[in-house]
């Protein structure tokens, strides 16, 4: 994430007084509770989660159509070294290899994602046949591998001609996005029962469309509000055209779930207010609708012209479960040079980093499923995604990444202690199996458990994929 959140508009940060009022203080952390067992149940799923855009390449084949990120990826000065996805990992040709991978690290699921524009080329219009069946292949692969696949519907792969139209500002794009999880879920359904709508529906909106380090690569605090919305709208849609097309499927979304925390520490109340706004915007305008059906007080200003009567009904869904995706808190401040007041604050001197910069700290993740079961119901939850990335470097991986054994442990302690105090979390899937291209960070940013040879695409699996296979396969969580 940038370094500003500079297109947050002054409209949020007036609300977020009431923000502040709702949400009152930030919870100070307390020692974390022994774990009454290290042991996870023997259902529990065990998995990787991947993005069709991140590992596929072969943009070109079975008559894929354009998507967001070849046109923000086509300008070298978007991408830090100047990479772009056309190999990546070459999972387009090599999935069988990728889902033995898994398999032969003691996983018993995958959660990977469909590319809207190898199934509609224009987003919109006929089914493109060659691409479903492409996916057929994949998931008939990881059933026969044993994998259960959970399939990502939507991992920020806009098709070119929807952005071109407007993207996700334009609220067609909804019924759109509606029309495309109908064609999926009547061809793949049969095999294919488990369903993420979004990926990280605040992540798209904030980077894609206000800070412009993501693809579309727009800078534009006005469209907040709209992207907001239509995404949201978008995805109670795909939920019912799923459920629909399909009885039975089992349908969720995963959120990008951070913990705003006042920069500065409990002591810096002039940085509470900024805090609390951005976690309504951040959590808030994602979860509150889906699962209360209403949007938080910061939020409504700024999605108030974009619904429309019968839209809240819409976007209020019951689901199967709800995807965490769990990396860092952030930490948030006043800024009064900066047009929305707000900007992104320095993380407690002490705290360690992975090397992408993000905060290393498992109480986050504790805090949101926390979040989860008291405020929303104790739904399902998956996490759909936590790890972290190598030190950044162009040269090879690190074979024995102990820092990630040590990043995973903690997390997963976090987790089963939840579990403990109630919380109903069915599995936990890392990010990811195979160093992929990280979006603005190219290649040199390595989040897998299995390194990649760029030159020949050849696997070698990391210490962190056996340590991952002999938890997978005992459920029981060794101590450091
Ligand atoms: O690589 C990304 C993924 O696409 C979405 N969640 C965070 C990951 C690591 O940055």
């Amino acid at each position: 994430m940038s370094d500003k959140i500079s297109g947050l508009t002054r409209r949020g940060l007036a609300a977020g007084a009431g923000a502040l009022a709702l949400q009152g203080c930030v919870a100070r952390e307390a020692p974390p509770r022994p774990l009454a067992s290290r042991q996870f149940p023997p259902d529990f799923l065990w998995g990787v989660a991947t993005a069709a855009y991140q590992t596929e390449g072969a943009l070109e084949a079975d008559g894929r159509g354009a998507s967001i990120w070849d046109v923000f990826a086509a300008n070298p000065s978007n991408i830090h070294d100047r990479s772009n996805a056309a190999t990546a990992c070459d999972s387009y040709r090599r999935y069988g290899e990728d889902a033995a991978l898994a398999r032969a690290g003691g996983l018993n699921a995958f959660r990977f994602s469909i590319a809207w524009p190898r199934v509609q080329p224009l987003g919109a219009g006929p089914a493109n046949v060659l691409g479903l069946d492409h996916y057929a292949r994949v998931v008939d692969g990881m059933l026969e591998a044993g994998l259960t696949p959970f399939a990502t519907l939507y991992h920020w792969d806009l098709p070119q001609t929807l952005q071109a139209a407007g993207g996700w500002a334009n609220r067609d794009t909804a019924a759109r996005f509606a029309d495309y999880a109908d064609i999926v879920a009547r061809r793949l359904g049969d095999r294919l029962a488990r369903y993420v709508v979004l990926n990280e529906a605040a992540v798209h909106t904030v980077l894609g469309h206000v800070t412009g380090l993501h693809a579309p690569g727009l800078r534009d605090g006005d469209l907040l509000g709209p992207v907001t919305h239509h995404l949201n709208l978008a995805q109670g849609r795909a939920i019912a055209a799923l459920r629909a097309a399909r009885p039975g499927l089992v349908v969720g979304t995963t959120l990008a779930l951070m913990p705003s925390r006042p920069a500065g520490g409990a002591l810096a109340l002039w940085n509470r207010l900024p805090a609390a706004g951005f976690d309504e915007l951040w959590n808030g305008a994602y979860l509150d609708p889906l699962l209360h059906g209403t949007y938080p007080e910061q939020a409504q200003s700024l999605v108030a012209a974009s619904v429309r009567d019968g839209d809240m009904a819409a976007i209020h869904q019951g689901v199967d479960f709800i995807g965490v995706n769990y990396y860092a808190p952030t930490y948030m401040r006043l800024d009064l040079n900066n047009p929305s007041f707000v900007n992104i604050g320095a993380p407690p001197r002490d705290a360690p980093k992975d090397a992408f910069g993000r905060h290393i700290d498992p109480s986050g993740l504790g805090e949101m499923l926390a979040r989860l079961r008291t405020r929303y119901a104790n739904p399902n939850v998956l996490i759909t995604e936590n790890g972290c990335s190598d030190p950044f470097s162009d040269g090879p991986a690190l074979i024995e990444d102990e820092f990630r054994i040590a990043y995973v442990r903690a997390h997963l302690e976090a987790v089963k202690r939840e579990m403990e105090a109630g919380a109903r979390i069915g599995g936990y899937f890392h990010w990811t199996l195979i160093d992929n291209w990280e979006w603005a960070e190219g290649y040199r940013s390595k989040f897998g458990l299995v390194a990649m040879d760029r030159a020949t695409g050849v696997r070698t699996p990391k210490r962190s994929h056996q340590w991952f296979a002999a938890l997978a396969r005992s459920g029981l969580l060794d101590e450091s």
